[in-house]
């Protein structure tokens, strides 16, 4: 009976660690601080125009518009013109607020905001 019990509470132990480590995976990825998230540019417009992300996501704008757009923001980063289905790609290290356009059609504005991780602040 004894020896029973105890594997019962063995298993239960495995189990219980096979759903810890289930359950460790995203939080995994989020340690690692890869969240990534996508900007869509289509009828030119960029979607979210406005977007709110911790820092160190990674952002990438996809063209799913038929004629080229850029990604710029006068002084921190500027793609080059982007075909039908090119991506371009920034990792935010550091908190602020970025507005962007594009640079073929000023019109084009959204904006982006960063800030810092929860428990970095010193
Ligand atoms: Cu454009």
């Amino acid at each position: 009976m004894k020896i029973h019990d105890v594997r019962r509470g063995a298993f239960a132990a495995a189990l219980f660690l096979g759903l810890a480590f289930g359950l460790a995976v995203p939080g995994a990825v989020s340690a690692t601080r890869a969240e990534e998230i996508e900007v869509k540019i289509d009828n030119f417009t960029f979607a979210p125009q406005k977007l709110t992300v911790k820092a160190g996501t990674t952002v990438t704008w996809i063209n799913e518009d038929d004629i080229p757009h850029t990604v710029v923001s006068t002084g921190h980063f500027r793609s080059k013109p982007l075909d039908t289905g090119d991506k371009f790609t920034i990792t935010f290290t550091t908190a602020g607020s970025f507005v962007y356009f594009c640079s073929l059609h000023p019109h084009m504005q959204a904006s982006i905001t960063v800030e810092a991780t929860t428990g970095s602040l010193e």
